[in-house]
């Protein structure tokens, strides 16, 4: 079942495109279910988005269905998230999975435009040099996408979780805070370049997105990342994800639907 409002077109503007992968969890294991479980909620919220006055049927979107990522390790389920998305035409809008995709999105979009920057939504520092002896994980995808795209390009917002070491290096990046908020002198240096923006559902407050691996309290309101949003789209953005949501984790199914419907916005906000 493709995401709603997506069909076949020769040239789409913008691509849906899963990655079921959790093989590096170590607490609560569940975001593989994602991507078939926010296409399955998506069919259950309007195309329409009042907040943008935009429709998805006014694009062109298309659904490259999933990564086929099963038994992978870290490595090879990164590569191939790379590969996807570097063969996706128009915007790309990854949906996790762990957080580890992240680092192929920024990978395949970091080759086609050398000043990228990555915004990341995240409770979690993700700075570790390494995590349970992998490199790439979950626990270290913002220290993967910092060397990738240099860490004074990287912003963490919502972020509310980490070790004394990750507190530390956080000192390296161009914004780091546990609100949603872009001060206009980060803005600044940002605005003129393309944009990547990772969505990790724990950013949210665990009462609007309980449904993930590591909740953590005192996080972000939907407001604010709406807000978030509509300061980005001043700017280019280039790709984003949304990631981490874990059904089996979301008992009510809130979180799953608040996934829905925030890929329907940030399509609508980012696709030109
Ligand atoms: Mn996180």
């Amino acid at each position: 079942m493709p995401f709603l409002g997506a069909r076949s077109h020769a040239r789409p503007a913008a691509v849906v495109l899963g990655a079921p992968y959790d093989a590096t969890a170590t607490h609560r294991r569940g975001a593989r279910a994602a991507p078939a479980a926010i296409r399955w909620a998506s069919d259950a919220i309007e195309t329409y988005s009042p907040l943008r006055g935009r429709d998805l049927d006014d694009l062109a979107l298309a659904d490259a269905g999933d990564v086929d990522l099963d038994g992978c390790t870290p490595e090879a389920a990164v590569a191939r998230v790379r590969d996807a998305i570097a063969a996706a035409p128009g915007l790309p809008l990854l949906l996790g999975g762990e957080h580890t995709v992240t680092a192929g999105a920024v990978t395949a979009l970091a080759a086609r435009h050398p000043d990228l920057a990555v915004i990341a939504v995240d409770a979690h520092l993700d700075l570790r040099e390494e995590y349970d002896g992998h490199r790439w994980s979950h626990a270290t995808t913002l220290r993967r996408v910092g060397e990738l795209v240099g860490f004074e390009r990287l912003v963490v917002l919502g972020a509310r979780s980490g070790t004394r070491a990750e507190w530390a290096a956080a000192h390296a990046l161009a914004h780091c805070a546990r609100t949603g908020a872009l001060p206009d002198h980060v803005w600044a240096g940002l605005a003129d370049r393309p944009l990547y923006l990772s969505v990790d559902v724990d950013g949210f407050d665990p009462s609007v997105a309980p449904g993930t691996g590591n909740p953590e309290p005192l996080g972000l309101s939907v407001s604010d990342v709406v807000a978030l949003v509509e300061v980005l789209r001043r700017g280019r953005v280039v790709g984003c994800d949304l990631v981490e949501v874990s059904p089996p984790h979301d008992p009510s199914g809130q979180t799953v639907m608040l996934a829905a419907w925030l890929a329907r916005e940030l399509l609508l906000a980012f696709c030109g």
